[in-house]
């Protein structure tokens, strides 16, 4: 039994030198099936193997989606670091809008009358819904009130400086006309028009970047593996082969027909018939087709989960992509940039009102520019193309606050302070952006380590507020007093004498004297590593007795301190013992099991003694991990002995 494709005559042409492609028009879903159309010949699609030389002949008699093979890609070029100029406007923009539209915006998170859980636009794994009864979506698929001008202008006006489409998304369906498919919004859909084709200029005239999403996995596709569980589609005889083709195949489609694209997004490359080595030839791929095109990491297999950095090796693309979360600290040298969505889904569920504030949003964006990152903030336009009016609410807002303080953001790297205790840091050369979420009760805000001369400081929302400063061996203290302060966050430009030159201070004691040690302020090495969700905020991943955790304190006082650690230890695979150590001090402790990861339980570990310094580092280390992980480490307090 073959899928629903028909290969029309004279739809065979030679691609290249060495590929045959045939056309294959996926026959309308719905319309009768046919066996083979008058003159149909034998797909035969012949792939020219790179490392042997070879060619291998691979006759098929079958419908599939057209196999063409892609324009063959430059020598693998991931090794090279990204050239700076072609991540300079990537780098200067740190805000981008990013995009999750398709058919799933019709279900909007129900299915059969009943809510689906889960993100919208993953409905029909969500739902187990076939192939065959996900397609009549495309049917219905008619957003009149789609308006690229007004989606560009809300992107725009927020202050975002790219634009990140999903031109296919894991459902396989595409938002542009491919002559690889019929699977689109051209031949499956009465509303006809190339989405992408009205975007991308409509982007360009607000001087963003236009950007697109692809999905690897593909639900729909025949020849995609492995299948969901639910729809085997025993009838297809699917071949890998043949999809790599056609995703090469629209990879150039849409490198070639749509001008130039800023940033190629990939997704969806999880699964195990997607290998590194297919991604380092899409790399390449990209590359070749528009040298100054960004990958990111997810176009090979070397993102390290939700978390997004790329793993050690000669893993392809030019930026991780933490997804939902931030990274605790900057990591210098690495572009990344945080994705996240306003509410809970990326693609549009109707039931979703679980909005973030317009403070959070803002203050995310700052929390990523001041470790050096982007921040990629979603929204889910509704089946009629309407971006929820909850979004565009957000999005004004944020604008309205980056006309005021966009400079703090734009072209800035990450601040030189490990953790400042009130807002964020950014930095420009010789300028520091300092972001006050909580304005302080005294009217001061310290700079901890700050070693280079300030020439000036004001509000950068009213230049004419200057600001006065102190500085003393420590840092530095400004004295904003008491000043009206932006409810989203309040930004201090502090001019230098040169570069800022930051010493390790170290973290001060509290008013009795005792350490207060959190996680998200401890330095770690390995795979051991923060942890922001709000049931963790904890050091986890903590597998390898060469992991190391260390905070610097400043002792002023010396003496006998009590340490308690606060932890939570799963039953099956936590556990262990470790050691916390302070200059020539030290003692061990036993991680023994809570009831989960995020059952948290606080104990006295013993006393150490402590030197005075300026910046005594107190390091935890595993001693044995005898089951697999050690702990989550949400704390460390250093109590003075009476
Ligand atoms: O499965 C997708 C999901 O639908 C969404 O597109 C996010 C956004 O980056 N990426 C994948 C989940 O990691």
């Amino acid at each position: 039994m073959i899928d629903n494709w028909t290969i029309a005559a004279g739809d065979v042409r030679v691609i290249s030198g060495v590929d045959i492609g045939v056309k294959l028009h996926r026959r309308p879903p719905g319309s009768p099936r046919t066996r083979h159309a008058p003159g149909m010949l034998a797909g035969m699609s012949i792939h020219h193997t790179r490392s042997f030389g070879t060619l291998a002949l691979a006759m098929f008699c079958g419908l599939c989606e057209t196999p063409h093979a892609a324009a063959q890609p430059q020598a693998h070029t991931s090794a090279s670091a990204p050239a700076a100029d072609r991540m300079a406007w990537w780098r200067e923009a740190r805000f981008g809008m990013f995009i999750h539209w398709g058919l799933y915006a019709i279900p909007a998170g129900e299915w059969n009358g009943k809510p689906v859980g889960g993100i919208g636009e993953w409905i029909l794994n969500s739902a187990q819904i076939t192939v065959a009864d996900y397609e009549p979506l495309a049917a219905q698929f008619n957003p009149v009130d789609f308006n690229a001008e007004q989606w560009a202008k809300a992107a725009a006006d927020a202050g975002m400086k790219y634009v990140v489409i999903t031109s296919k998304h894991h459902d396989g369906f595409c938002l542009f006309d491919s002559k690889h498919t019929t699977w689109d919004v051209a031949d499956a859909t009465p509303f006809k028009r190339d989405i992408l084709k009205e975007l991308a200029p409509a982007v360009r005239a607000q001087g963003m970047q236009m950007c697109w999403y692809h999905s690897i996995m593909d639900w729909h596709h025949p020849d995609y593996l492995p299948r969901r569980a639910w729809d085997p589609r025993p009838e297809l005889k699917p071949d890998f082969e043949r999809f790599n083709a056609y995703l090469e195949a629209q990879v150039t489609e849409l490198l070639t027909n749509y001008g130039p694209i800023g940033v190629m997004w990939f997704d969806g490359e999880w699964e195990n018939t997607w290998t590194s080595p297919r991604g380092k030839r899409l790399y390449d791929l990209c590359r070749s087709l528009q040298p100054s095109v960004i990958v990111n990491n997810r176009v090979g297999k070397g993102r390290q989960g939700m978390q997004g950095m790329t793993a050690e090796g000669d893993h392809p693309g030019d930026f991780g992509t933490p997804e939902q979360e931030i990274p605790s600290t900057g990591i210098p040298g690495v572009d990344w940039e945080s994705c996240m969505t306003m509410n809970d889904t990326w693609g549009y569920k109707k039931d979703d009102l679980n909005w973030k504030s317009t403070t959070t949003l803002v203050r995310n964006l700052i929390d990523c520019a001041s470790k050096g990152g982007n921040y990629l903030l979603n929204v889910g336009p509704d089946a009629r193309g309407r971006i929820p009016d909850a979004s565009l609410e957000r999005l004004r807002e944020i604008g309205q606050w980056m006309k005021v303080n966009g400079s703090s953001i734009y072209g800035t790297q990450a601040g030189p302070f490990r953790k400042l205790p009130f807002g964020r840091a950014t930095r420009k050369a010789n300028t520091l952006y300092i972001h006050v979420f909580d304005w302080p009760q005294d009217g001061s805000l310290r700079l901890p380590g700050l070693t280079t001369p300030i020439t000036g400081a004001s509000l950068l929302a009213a230049p004419g507020r200057s600001v006065e400063w102190a500085s003393d061996p420590d840092g530095a203290t400004l004295r904003v007093g008491q000043m009206p302060a932006d409810p989203h966050a309040s930004v201090i430009e502090v001019t230098l004498s040169a570069a800022p030159n930051v010493i390790e201070t170290g973290i001060r004691p509290n008013a009795s004297g005792a350490f207060d040690l959190d996680a998200q302020d401890a330095e770690t090495t390995g795979s051991a590593r923060y942890e922001p969700e709000h049931d963790k905020r904890a050091i986890g991943y903590w597998m390898n007795t060469k992991d190391r955790v260390r905070w610097s304190i400043k002792v002023a006082q010396p003496g006998e301190f009590e340490v308690f650690v606060t932890y939570a230890c799963d039953p099956k695979i936590g556990g262990g013992t470790f050691r916390v150590s302070a200059a020539d001090a030290a003692i061990e402790g036993r991680a023994t099991p809570t009831a989960s990861w995020t059952d948290f339980r606080r104990e006295l570990v013993g006393t150490i003694r402590l030197p005075a310094g300026a910046s005594v580092p107190l390091d935890v280390t595993a001693i044995s991990i005898p089951n697999g992980a050690l702990m989550n480490l949400r704390r460390v307090e250093l109590v003075p002995q009476k």
